[in-house]
């Protein structure tokens, strides 16, 4: 599905290490096309809510303080069987597991400073992108597509 989109966020640690720049390359180079990104400083009522699956966990409580300690780059990225691509593409949740090559893989060492988020399901992307883009994506041509798609 050419239109499949997810969620992509580069994570505050991320933002402060400048790698905003690479982690957009990457998904530009790979021929996904970028229908929303703003930078935002998130509550840590608004990042409960991005990580509600989550509560309850022990690390919980230091995931919101560290997802709030600084503003990340919200992103819907689209394209063929974007969520899984993405997901490969950011590489395993503990990047010690991340092979090198992935966005992980490359740039982190530690699971509660991982640099990324992207969505794991159709289901979850669409929740996520309402949470973050409740204004909606952005409808443009992306006049590439031709050569990236058959
Ligand atoms: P992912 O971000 O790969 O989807 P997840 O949804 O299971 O992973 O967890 C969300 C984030 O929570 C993850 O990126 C980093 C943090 N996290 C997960 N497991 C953790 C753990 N065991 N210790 C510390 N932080 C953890
Ligand atoms: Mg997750």
């Amino acid at each position: 599905n050419n239109a499949e989109r997810t969620y992509i966020m580069v994570k505050p640690d991320g933002v402060q290490r400048g790698l905003v720049g690479n982690i957009i390359g990457r998904f530009e180079g790979r021929g996904f096309k970028l229908i929303a990104l703003k930078l935002v400083h998130a509550t840590p009522e608004h990042l409960e809510k991005h990580y509600e699956d989550l509560e309850g966990k022990p690390f919980f409580p230091g995931l919101i303080k560290y997802m709030a300690a600084g503003p990340v780059v919200a992103m819907v990225w689209e394209g063929l069987d974007a969520v899984k691509t993405g997901r490969a593409m950011l590489g395993a949740t503990n990047p010690l597991a991340s092979a090198p090559g992935t966005i992980r893989g490359d740039f982190a060492l530690a699971v509660g400073r991982n640099i990324c988020h992207g969505s794991d399901s159709v289901e979850n992307a669409e929740k996520e992108i309402k949470l973050w883009f409740p204004e909606g994506t952005v409808q443009y041509t992306h006049d590439l597509a031709g050569w990236i798609f058959e």
